[in-house]
């Protein structure tokens, strides 16, 4: 059975908008009608598919507001965008705003139009602590028809934070095993990047944000560089880059970290790392860690939120606790010092990305959701 499915996301950098896009690209290609309708065009939308449309939602600033009507203007393009393409589906990304957006736009056409809200983790973990937005993310996830969450770590924290009615289904998110996979190794990376053989690489890719960790992320480094000569990559910008890069000033390790600021090909030095350091607070998923380990980089993980879902403690990383950098820095020097570890934990990387997360089956699950609810229609 195929839809017209409206899907809306952050388009910019993030896994969210990643995972939306991706899986977008992918509904289409099984036939599916697919309407991005989003303030820019998903920065991953890079192919061509006469399945696919976008809609963009502009937002001007007009004098008498203080703040750009960006909830408003959103919810009046999926209006106009259901009715003129006579949608079955709106799938939105993040509970606020974009779930209430879709509930206000299935009012305003007065039709069944369904609305599917995936949950992806700073909508609650951040926004649901937030007195004043509670009640409307709980209304956002209480109204849709459905609801998924990144984890089942996600699905508990929202439930015993917001006390919702509406069942929350884990769908883990997916990767495009076209993309990562360690087939393509890029010829002279590492010395373009003047990084020489006897050294390994450590990697860590985010937006370095606080509840990322980064400073914990130069001190594990740091400490596996003291067993074992290596380099590590920051990939990624974002509010805690200054702090990271003092860290490393600090530690006197400056020549052995490489801020490389955002990068698109992300699955280039994926291909060129040995290990992933992911040291976050708060993480629903940890979209970086699952690229990691389809190319067969094995993960040191915190054991927040859905890390450990994702990296499987001793088989394909290890989980260390949070703000305990000297630890992860351990376990991150025991793999790359133990050749027949490392060797097992990438293969098992491997195939847990593709037994767990292949892109087939995650997305078999939602078009399932889709059905369970068209059905309905
Ligand atoms: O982590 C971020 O700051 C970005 C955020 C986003 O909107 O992309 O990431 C959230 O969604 C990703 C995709 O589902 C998850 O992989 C991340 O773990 C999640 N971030 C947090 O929970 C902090």
């Amino acid at each position: 059975m195929a839809f017209k499915i409206g899907i809306t996301c952050y388009p910019t950098v993030g896994g969210s908008g990643v995972v939306a896009t991706e899986l977008g690209k992918l509904l289409a290609e099984r036939g599916h009608e697919v309407h991005f309708i989003s303030t820019s065009l998903p920065f991953r939308l890079n192919h061509t598919n006469s399945n696919i449309y976008y809609h963009e939602v502009e937002v001007n600033q007009y004098e008498v507001f203080q703040y750009p009507p960006y909830s408003l203007t959103l919810a009046s393009k999926m209006a106009e965008v259901v009715k003129r393409e006579g949608l079955d589906i709106l799938h939105v990304h993040y509970a606020v705003p974009h779930a209430v957006c879709a509930l206000l736009a299935r009012d305003m056409v007065e039709d069944d139009i369904k609305v599917v809200t995936t949950l992806h983790g700073t909508d609650i973990t951040v926004l649901g602590h937030d007195p004043s937005l509670k009640d409307i993310i709980r209304y956002a996830i209480n109204k849709s028809d459905k609801v998924t969450a990144v984890s089942q770590s996600l699905v508990q924290e929202t439930k015993n934070m917001l006390q919702t009615s509406r069942p929350i289904d884990t769908i883990y998110n997916f990767i495009d095993e076209r993309v990562y996979s360690d087939d393509v190794c890029p010829e002279n990376l590492r010395h373009s990047y003047g990084i020489a053989e006897s050294d390994k690489v450590v990697i860590h890719i985010s937006n370095f944000r606080p509840v990322k960790r980064t400073v914990d992320v130069v001190k594990a480094f740091a400490a596996m560089h003291s067993r074992v000569s290596s380099v590590l990559l920051m990939i990624g910008d974002g509010p805690e880059k200054r702090a990271a890069c003092q860290e490393a000033e600090n530690l006197g390790i400056e020549d052995r970290v490489m801020f490389l600021g955002s990068q698109k090909q992300v699955v280039d030095f994926l291909n060129i790392s040995d290990v992933m350091l992911l040291l976050s607070e708060k993480e629903s998923f940890g979209l970086a860690a699952l690229e990691a380990m389809a190319c067969g980089v094995p993960v040191v993980g915190t054991d927040a939120g859905g890390i450990p879902e994702v990296i499987a403690d001793g088989k394909t990383g290890f989980i260390t606790p949070v703000g305990e950098p000297e630890k992860a820095g351990a376990a991150g020097a025991k793999l790359l010092e133990d050749a027949s570890l490392y060797a097992g934990m990438s293969q098992s990387g491997k195939q847990r990305a593709a037994e767990v997360f292949g892109s087939e089956s995650i997305v078999r699950q939602y078009e399932t959701l889709y059905e369970e609810i068209g059905s309905l229609r």
